[in-house]
């Protein structure tokens, strides 16, 4: 133990060979090109308080971990070995999938490459791209097939484009596109041929995501394992010999921020139930904040012992402080009493500013085995899966919290504070020097215009360079004049929400900004250099087909008038934290009656008097922006890209195909300079 270290009277009597040690999680699957950060943030704020509390802090990605395991020679071998098998087993000739059948006509060339591509992914075996790029050297599998010379094609169809906008990428991008694409094979034969619960960023989604009840995770937990699930329990056990040695950590605390991440939580903590009994598991997070706040079913608690709500640095504070044998009491922590479960909450003891949450560490996190995908050519949308970006938060919480489709009766959204931009710019020193990576990710709500506007110039009084980009509201505060300042200090792109593109529906969400707003402040950062994707939503109550038509005309307006480079459709949904799921009668719409709810809540479902098909236009309005993200159909009359309704017959049946005028889709009703007119 280092000499430093004051160790309470109590904790040494209950640990007298060594510190209390405290091991954070991230269970898979989240994106793989760059850590989730709340383990980094929580230790960080952990090892200010780690002498006091005699406490030993380590984090881990078992995230990352399992797809690396995953797609590695020896796993890859024993997946085609059970693909076999179950083939030899159901017969020459049963149907085989066709990722599959290509797998196994090429498995030895997939085991032999997998290792290497994956390596140039982490950007540690770069001369590899000129092998790739010759297309000889990676078997390609049905997602090459857009890039197929021999596929057929019609005129201005995407594929066309798409290969011409792939010939235009250096030899590395090509490369990297090309490697994403085999990554994405291989993960639809894991999917496809072995667990239909994994996928590259999220496992088990469904089990969580809006689950009443606990019975269908239960279920898969204790059902035969399949091969994912065997080499996650086989990866758990190695990941605890190699964090923490010969011992033994007296506490695990996973996060779980988002459903695809819960059954790895179960998962893992049900292996060290079997190893380490005597551990204490916790689970937080996003997914926990938002969807367990109405948490009954005791059986959760055969997992983990605790479960905490919202921002994580003051329950887990008191609790390791419990757990070190002093006197403290539990914060927003659900614990198991007896049948029941029970909320202990002490409202006396308060949140800890973000001022004093310390600086994140990456520390421990193998941060050279990230992997960067590039499956989409567009320049906005790879920053997601492409790249290493340190993660900073510039304010908690929405400065706004008005918008009724948003959550912000929870406190990671209703609490706004913002911290110094003193201590900001000294987080961002902190992880550069740490990490060696000059990129960030702000991970706000909404970023505050006036936070960025001293953000922006501290860095340039400062003469520090890095590359960043977040969310914002498009809002008229972000005049051409501070866009050219965030451009000048390092911002490369902006993402926020456009949402229904009406007038009348963004009042009746209270979003606060106009489609003529959001036309200029888009316009502003795209002069300015700035990258920009808008967040789309259909579906709201009350949207009329007609409303939806005429907001994607709007959109495909913007596209072409070069304020937008990237967009995605959401369909709505009311969520139970959310104005809408809170007063749905405001709204017009109607809640079914709720469920029996033991475990997650989020999702609700609703009548909506006005009928409309949303399910119908949900394809045409994916397919259109999917299509304008890579510069094409931007001047064709937008009901061309949904299907006839009345026949349900595919016209050209190709899948980025379009429909036909003659849809069963309204005419916009949109003047069609009415995006121009705002801008002049
Ligand atoms: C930035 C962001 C994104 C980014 C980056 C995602 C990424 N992989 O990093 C993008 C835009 C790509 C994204 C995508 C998605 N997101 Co998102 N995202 C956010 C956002 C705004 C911030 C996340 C963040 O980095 N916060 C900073 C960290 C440090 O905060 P934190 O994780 O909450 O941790 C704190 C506490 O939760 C707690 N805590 C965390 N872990 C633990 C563990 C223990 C033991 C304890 C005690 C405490 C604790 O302490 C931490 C410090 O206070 C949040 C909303 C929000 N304000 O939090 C939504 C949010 C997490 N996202 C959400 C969702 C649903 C998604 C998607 C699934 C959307 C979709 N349908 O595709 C995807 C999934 C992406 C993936 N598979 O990786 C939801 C999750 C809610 C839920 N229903 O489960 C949130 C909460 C927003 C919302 N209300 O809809 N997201």
């Amino acid at each position: 133990m280092p000499s430093n270290v004051t160790t309470p009277r109590r904790l040494r009597l209950r640990y007298p060979m060594h510190p209390m040690r405290c091991l954070l999680v991230t269970p898979p699957m989240v994106q793989l090109n760059t850590p989730y950060p709340a383990t980094a943030y929580l230790t960080g704020f952990l090892r200010m308080h780690a002498d006091d509390l005699g406490l030993e802090v380590a984090q881990t990605d078992a995230s990352l971990a399992l797809f690396l395991r995953l797609f590695s020679e020896p796993l890859v071998a024993r997946m085609a070995e059970e693909l076999r098998r179950r083939a030899r087993l159901v017969g020459k000739n049963a149907p085989i999938p066709p990722s599959i059948a290509h797998f196994l006509t090429h498995a030895e060339r997939y085991i032999d490459t997998v290792e290497p591509t994956i390596r140039f992914l982490q950007r540690r075996n770069p001369s590899l791209a000129f092998r790739i790029v010759g297309r000889a050297f990676l078997p390609e599998g049905p997602r090459f097939e857009h890039l197929s010379q021999s596929s057929p094609s019609e005129p201005g169809a995407l594929d066309e484009q798409l290969l011409s906008a792939f010939g235009t990428l250096g030899t590395t991008e090509q490369a990297r596109h090309l490697a994403s694409l085999y990554i994405d094979d291989l993960a639809d034969v894991w999917r496809v041929g072995i667990d239909p619960r994994f996928e590259l960023a999220r496992y088990g989604e469904r089990l969580a995501a809006s689950a009443a009840s606990f019975d269908s995770l239960l279920a898969a937990l204790t059902d035969e394992p399949t091969l994912v699930d065997a080499t996650l329990d086989e990866l758990t056990r190695e990941l605890l010999a190699e964090k923490s040695g010969a011992a033994r950590p007296d506490v695990v605390a996973f996060t779980a921020p988002f459903p695809g991440n819960v059954y790895g939580a179960f998962r893992m903590a049900q292996t060290l139930r079997e190893i380490t009994p005597e551990s204490k598991l916790i689970l937080g997070g996003g997914w926990v904040n938002t969807e367990l706040r109405s948490l009954r079913d005791p059986r959760v608690f055969d997992y983990f012992d605790y479960v905490t709500l919202d921002d994580g640095e003051r329950p887990l504070l008191n609790l390791l402080t419990k757990l070190s044998g002093r006197a403290a009491s539990l914060v927003r922590t659900y614990v198991r009493s007896g049948r029941e479960v029970v909320l202990q909450n002490d409202v006396t003891q308060h949140d800890f500013p973000q001022s004093d949450t310390g600086i994140p560490t990456y520390d421990g996190l193998p941060l050279d085995r990230y992997v960067s995908l590039m499956e989409m050519l567009n320049p906005m949308h790879r920053l997601w899966s492409d790249g290493r970006w340190n993660k900073i938060t510039l304010a908690h919480g929405c400065y706004w919290k008005k918008c009724s489709f948003c959550d912000v009766s929870l406190d990671y959204i209703g609490r706004y504070d913002k911290p110094g931009t003193d201590l900001i710019v000294r987080r961002i020193r902190s992880l550069i020097t740490e990490t060696g990576e000059t990129g960030f990710h702000l991970v706000d709500e909404a970023a505050p215009p006036a936070g960025l506007r001293a953000l922006a110039k501290q860095l340039i009084a400062e003469r520090l360079t890095i590359t960043w980009w977040g969310n914002i509201r498009f809002e008229k505060t972000f005049t051409p004049e501070l866009c050219q300042l965030l451009a000048q200090a390092g911002c490369v792109a902006v993402s926020g929400g456009l949402e229904v593109a009406s007038d009348r529906l963004l009042e009746l969400m209270k979003k606060g900004v106009t489609v003529a707003q959001v036309a200029r402040v888009t316009r502003a950062f795209t002069d300015a250099g700035v990258m920009v994707h808008a967040y789309l939503m259909y579906g709201f109550p009350t949207e009329t087909m007609q409303d939806t038509i005429d907001a994607l005309e709007r959109v495909r307006q913007l596209f072409a008038a070069g304020c937008i480079h990237s967009a995605y459709w959401h369909r709505f949904v009311a969520t139970a934290h959310s104005p809408i799921g809170l007063r749905p009668e405001q709204y017009g719409i109607t809640l079914r009656p709720p469920q029996n709810i033991r475990f997650a809540h989020n999702d609700i479902e609703f009548d909506d008097p006005v009928g409309t098909d949303h399910d119908y236009l949900g394809g045409g309005l994916r397919k259109a922006v999917y299509n304008y993200m890579h510069g094409v159909g931007v001047d064709v009359d937008v009901r061309e890209w949904f299907e006839p309704r009345q026949s349900g017959r595919r016209r050209g049946g190709r899948r980025h195909g379009r429909g036909g005028a003659s849809a069963g889709v309204p005419a916009t009703t949109v003047p069609p300079d009415l995006i121009e007119r705002f801008l002049a």
